[in-house]
């Protein structure tokens, strides 16, 4: 659920043509906005992807006129697109995002757009340095260096945080949206109900913080039945992923996003072939890589307290040791 690049260099005014290719399990389309409509576009594909008529149009919204610069189609686990693309003769920092379903807080990178493109390459930090691109858009300003956070990293913190409180609870809400938990969970009255209800914890598999932070980590350790994928192999090869929704009168009903408004797949049983149920989560790894330290505590202690602003990890002192 990530570009695998947060920054693209073009030449204002010239043909270009990008080569999209989906090598993920899920998928994902690849739209260009104009300086500053990323958010907007962001929340329109959110009310869109809930009306019917969402899957055709691949998941664009309909957006003001200019909003929008360039589309994909959306593409499926493995498919690719070539696009053709005439730079804007305006030099700036162009949006790009993925407007799938619960994708466009995270899945978005910037499209700079320079005058100049020898000269940038030739040293690109001293030639943003003279000629300075700014970001409008808030998501791409704050675009930070990646952290793969591990376990290890965090866990002394953790603990810390468990004995002490401390933490920030208005942070940790926000975070909740920020790293895109609100697309799938709900929690504090916002988010989807598509993953498990996080106030009810099962509080055996999930005695402390430390194991919250584990599952985030590496959501495919342990996937409950109810949430799995399967892929169907049907006789003709073709084949359909998602969640099984129910399965009765020899036909198989399943959902690629329960996010999306898109109608669940039928396929009928007599026509599968093979089945097998997948081992990755549908909950993404690397959702809190942009986060820093202090962000992701906050999130965990929100995730903790089951979204109470009362709870005791919101209170105590402001004690870091830096
Ligand atoms: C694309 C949807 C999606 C997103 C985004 C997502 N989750 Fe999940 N999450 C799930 C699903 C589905 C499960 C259950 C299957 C599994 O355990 O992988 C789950 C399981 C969990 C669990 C274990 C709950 C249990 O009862 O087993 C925790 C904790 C959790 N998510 C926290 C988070 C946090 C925190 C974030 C944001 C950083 C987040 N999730 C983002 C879909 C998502
Ligand atoms: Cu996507």
């Amino acid at each position: 659920m990530l570009f695998n690049t947060d920054r693209l260099v073009v030449q204002a005014g010239r043909p270009v043509e990008f080569v999209f290719e989906n090598t993920d399990i899920m998928p994902h389309n690849f739209v260009v906005t104009r300086p500053g409509a990323l958010a907007e576009v962001g929340n329109l594909a959110e009310t869109f992807a809930t009306q019917p008529g969402a899957a055709e149009k691949h998941y664009v919204p309909p957006a003001p006129a200019g909003a929008i610069l360039l589309s994909s189609r959306l593409l499926a686990p493995l498919q690719s697109q070539q696009l053709r693309f005439q730079a804007p003769a305006q030099p700036g920092v162009y949006p790009y995002v993925c407007t799938y379903p619960g994708h466009w807080r995270r899945m978005h990178g910037a499209l700079y757009v320079v005058a100049d493109l020898d000269g940038y390459l030739e040293n690109p930090e001293a030639y943003l340095a003279k000629n300075p691109l700014l970001a409008q858009d808030d998501l791409l300003k704050h675009i930070r260096p990646r952290t793969e956070w591990k376990l290890e990293d965090l866990a002394a913190a953790v603990g810390e945080m468990e004995r002490g409180g401390g933490r920030n609870f208005a942070n940790g809400r926000q975070m909740f949206t920020v790293a895109t938990c609100a697309a799938c969970h709900k929690l504090g009255g916002v988010g989807n109900e598509f993953g498990p209800d996080l106030t009810k914890l099962d509080t055996k598999l999930f005695p402390n913080t430390t194991e919250v932070l584990r599952h985030v980590l590496d959501p495919s350790l342990r996937i409950e039945d109810k949430y799995a994928t399967y892929r169907l192999v049907k006789s003709d090869d073709t084949v359909v992923t998602g969640m099984i929704l129910s399965e009765k009168d020899g036909v198989v009903r399943v959902i690629e996003n329960p996010l999306a408004a898109a109608t669940p797949k039928e396929v009928r049983t007599a026509d599968i072939a093979g089945r097998t149920k997948g081992t990755t989560s549908i909950m993404p790894r690397g959702l809190l890589d942009r986060l820093s330290r202090d962000e992701v505590l906050d999130l965990l202690a929100y995730v903790r307290a089951a979204g109470d602003a009362r709870h005791r990890l919101f209170q105590g002192g402001h004690d870091h040791h830096h």
